[in-house]
């Protein structure tokens, strides 16, 4: 075995997105495509000697090749131990844990998240600091930099690594440590909610499903909520990974998880509905006929998190992307806790979680998390809402309901124009950017606007900004349109439009959700001139 010197030219367009680099398969197949992005990520992180690493993916096709060349590659640049989980799999929350739990100096984690897998679908990969977290921009910046002039990457040439038997291994100098991917994260959960109160629940024959859309987080949800919760076998559906998900689209939304919104609206709906992504990160919660809009989540958990023992002395402070609705802003008021407003993207919040000022984070995208990691965490969500349904004894139903009745409703959507022209999108955006200063102080129909801008970010603990995160169209009531280009898409852009609007009165908690943002969809469209701009009648996906 020897270490290898191995030319290389640089590839364009390796510049880490909202959430790492994802591109198509095929493009992460070109030889040395790969190879660059891990050098890039060494040369970024300097001195690895002695140090460990975690590493692991979401089992999508292309996840194993990606990990032995990974190991090679670490070996090369004398990491002194990788931890990866067994098959390859690691959650992103899992990730997250591990690095914590063992002092790792960062991870890699291979996922394009809910991006569809196989051959012709997605692939991505992601570097995580020793927070847990995903590493901040100027890191990301600094991985794409090095992308743009690397002239040679460091390999070893030793043979493949046995990443299906748990236990220690050597490369070159490197130990190699094959984990059980769902151990330390089960651990932990174990720690933070109450195993006791919804092991009893199920013992009372509480029924509940939860899909794992043959993505990574079955293992998990099988193993805790099946193994150590005692729910019945068969509570757990589509919980093995796939390396194609089954042909799924593994992003749990009422449109792509339908076939659980079904049962969930049908007869014999069991009393609670659950679902993760492809990378276990995201979850959706679904009650009797009603899909919990994400936003509203966050603000149930942030309203009742004290049930849960793991925040028993209560939350520091919440924090939110932007496009998110202000449903947890009014619980923050509330509580008299601070709210914090960050751009899209789960790195944005790991200042806020490092310096205490937040304990729980969320954002519309389904993606719901606590200071417990520092990435957002699908089947500790469903924990949290087996957890308050166990010490309520309330259903899904009555929870979200009683909500609304205390703190009033934000109806809210999201509208994506997916794979649209990018010049085109480019070219609204800037339109529309140029148009924000006259907006202020018109007036649509039963609205007007009080502010408009494209969202500033200015990180409250180390001062960094970002900027252009979304534009942002205020009204006077406090009902929002935001629209911004997606960082995670994979063909052409994805246009997001974001709709909300506030009803107080009780009895208007009840309207369709379209229906009671149409007004503002009408403006929405108006004003950016979306459908002529994209040739887009409608949207690809409503949540
Ligand atoms: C990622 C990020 C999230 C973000 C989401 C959507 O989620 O981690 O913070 O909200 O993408 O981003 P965009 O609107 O730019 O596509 P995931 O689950 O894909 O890792």
């Amino acid at each position: 075995m020897t270490i290898q010197t191995v030319a290389t030219t640089p590839f364009a367009g390796q510049r880490p997105g909202t959430s790492g680099l994802r591109k198509k398969v095929t493009e992460f197949q070109q030889p040395g495509y790969l190879e660059n992005f891990v050098e890039a990520i060494f040369l970024t992180l300097g001195e690895a000697r002695g140090r460990t690493l975690v590493l692991g993916g979401d089992g999508r096709f292309f996840n194993r090749n990606a990990i032995q060349t990974i190991l090679r590659m670490a070996a090369a640049h004398k990491v002194a131990k990788v931890l990866v989980g067994r098959g390859g799999i690691l959650s992103t929350p899992a990730v997250s844990c591990v690095i914590r739990k063992h002092g790792a100096f960062g991870g890699i984690v291979l996922s394009a998240s809910h991006n569809p897998g196989g051959p012709d679908g997605d692939f991505g990969i992601k570097y995580n600091i020793e927070n847990g977290g995903p590493a901040p921009e100027k890191i990301t910046e600094a991985i794409f930099a090095h992308t743009q002039v690397l002239t040679e990457y460091r390999i070893s040439d030793a043979g493949p690594v046995d990443l299906d038997r748990i236990g220690s291994t050597r490369l070159e100098e490197m130990a190699v440590e094959v984990i059980d991917p769902v151990a330390d994260y089960a651990e932990l959960m174990g720690r933070l909610f109450d195993f006791d109160a919804i092991r009893a629940l199920f013992g009372r024959g509480f029924t509940m499903r939860f899909d794992g859309m043959s993505a990574v987080s079955g293992p998990y949800a099988k193993a805790i909520i099946e193994g150590m919760l005692g729910a019945p076998a068969g509570t757990v559906i589509n919980a093995e990974p796939m390396e194609d998900f089954g042909g799924h689209h593994p992003d749990p939304n009422p449109v792509n998880a339908a076939e659980l919104v079904a049962l969930m609206n049908g007869a014999d709906a069991p009393e609670f509905g659950a679902a993760s992504d492809g990378d276990g990160d995201r979850n959706m919660i679904v009650g009797r006929n009603l899909a919990v809009a994400p936003s509203d989540s966050l603000a149930i958990i942030a309203a009742n998190a004290t049930l849960a023992p793991g925040y028993r002395d209560g939350i520091r402070g919440i924090a939110r992307s932007m496009p998110t609705s202000q449903a947890a802003d009014r619980v923050a008021a509330a509580l008299g806790i601070s709210c914090f407003e960050t751009p899209t993207g789960w790195k944005y919040f790991g200042n806020l979680l490092d310096a205490n000022l937040a304990t729980l984070c969320g954002e519309e995208s389904y993606g719901t998390g606590s200071n417990h990691i520092r990435e957002k965490d699908g089947v500790w969500a469903v924990l949290f809402w087996l957890n308050l349904i166990a010490a309520t004894g309330k259903s899904v139903n009555q929870i979200v309901e009683e909500h609304w009745a205390r703190f009033g409703r934000n109806y809210y959507s999201r509208h994506d124009y997916e794979a649209v022209d990018a010049h085109a999108a480019d070219r609204m955006m800037v339109d529309l950017r140029a148009k924000l200063e006259s907006l202020a102080g018109q007036t649509f129909g039963e609205f007007r606007v009080s502010q408009a801008d494209d969202f500033v970010y200015t990180d409250p603990v180390d001062k960094s900004v970002a900027t252009r995160q979304g534009i942002r169209i205020i009204m006077t009531d406090g009902s929002r349109i935001v629209l911004r280009l997606s960082g995670t898409g994979t063909e052409g852009a994805t246009v997001r439009v974001y709709l909300e609007r506030y009803e107080a009165d009780p009895s208007r908690h009840n309207l369709d959700t379209q229906e009671a943002l149409a007004p503002l969809i009408a403006i929405a469209e108006q004003v950016s001139e979306l459908k002529q701009r994209t040739g887009r009648t409608e949207p690809s996906v409503i949540t």
